[in-house]
């Protein structure tokens, strides 16, 4: 008989991700996911108000001014669902104007509660929207949402301030076709996506003056303590963020500064880490406008319409499912 499937409760799931990350061959690396718990979250608040990290105001710049040239490309009776949401500041312009043609329920879907609980005290005041936080992974979350569709109802899905770079390709296209999969024809997806832009101004949003970026990426090895009793010395890694020339990547490191040995009690695990060696623990991908074109068409959808913020090159696109 087959041995019952084991369910893996979320702290059981770190500490595996964990430890599979840090005995990678080669370059360690941690998911990328993880830098969002509480404090993590707050911190990334913080970054989007740097001045030299101009990403996230150009999201919202976008969404507001074009909030309703998007509507006009949605279906009246439309669920949204948003991959990610976190505060949900930069959603407002989007589901106000959406409501004010017809009721909507809005799904924010996010694997940290904090965010969720943030996100619905962010946007509970806009009249004839619904709320419905799903405490989920993205795909099982949308799949959730895919379930409750109602005769001729369709969905829109926000994957906004240019998530998806953290896909580095050609995972990026891989999880649009697993969207576009859960999704049908006529359905709509609205991808955020940050353009390529000077090295230097790429290195300096990423290593910002006050250290706020270097406290985010730190708070992982700080998470890893919290809670899975282990003793990362922070003061003996520091935060480094480099360009990769030939994925066209911003990529985030913690470098070790001596060799030194760590323990992950929790994940029964002891590692070792060389004088200047790296934990990857980011990739933040700098498309090219033809490169997003591909990589949507790649993965099932059509280009409807597409807005680019000169300030801060991004790009919001409409993409409707084929
Ligand atoms: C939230 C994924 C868009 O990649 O720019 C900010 C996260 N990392 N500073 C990004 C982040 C370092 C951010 N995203």
């Amino acid at each position: 008989m087959p041995a019952p499937a084991l369910v893996e409760s979320p702290a059981n799931q770190f500490a595996a991700d964990i430890s599979a990350g840090l005995q990678k061959a080669g370059q360690k690396e941690l998911p990328s996911k993880y830098l969002y718990d509480t404090l993590g979250s707050k911190l990334f608040e913080v970054i989007s108000e740097l001045p030299e990290y101009g990403l996230t105001r150009a999201d919202e710049r976008l969404l507001r001014a074009y909030a309703h040239e998007i509507m006009h490309h949605i279906p009246r009776d439309v669920m949204v669902c948003e991959l990610g949401s976190g505060s949900g500041r930069k959603t407002r312009w989007i589901l106000e104007t959406l409501s004010r043609r017809r009721r909507l329920d809005y799904f924010p879907i996010e694997i940290s509660a904090t965010a969720l609980a943030v996100c619905r005290r962010e946007l509970s005041d806009i009249e004839s929207v619904g709320i419905v936080g799903l405490e989920r992974e993205y795909l099982d979350g949308l799949l959730e949402v895919a379930a409750r569709r109602r005769d001729g109802q369709h969905i829109l899905v926000l994957f906004l301030g240019s998530t998806i770079g953290n896909f580095s390709p050609p995972a990026d296209a891989n999880f649009l076709h697993e969207i576009r999969m859960i999704l049908q024809p006529g359905d709509s997806l609205l991808l955020g996506t940050d353009l390529e832009k000077p090295i230097p101004q790429l290195i300096d949003a990423y290593q910002d003056a006050l250290g706020v970026t270097a406290a985010f990426n730190l708070n992982l090895l700080a998470r890893i303590n919290r809670e899975l009793d282990a003793d990362f010395a922070l003061e003996q890694f520091e935060h480094i963020a480099k360009f990769n020339a030939g994925t066209r990547g911003v990529e985030m490191h913690l470098r070790s500064k001596l060799r030194q040995t760590v323990a992950i009690r929790r994940a029964n695990l002891v590692v070792t880490f060389e004088e200047g060696e790296t934990i990857w623990t980011e990739n933040s991908h700098k498309y090219s406008l033809a490169e997003v074109s591909r990589m949507v068409e790649a993965a099932g959808f059509r280009c409807q319409a597409q807005w680019i913020d000169r300030e801060w090159p991004f790009a919001e696109s409409l993409l409707v499912a084929e």
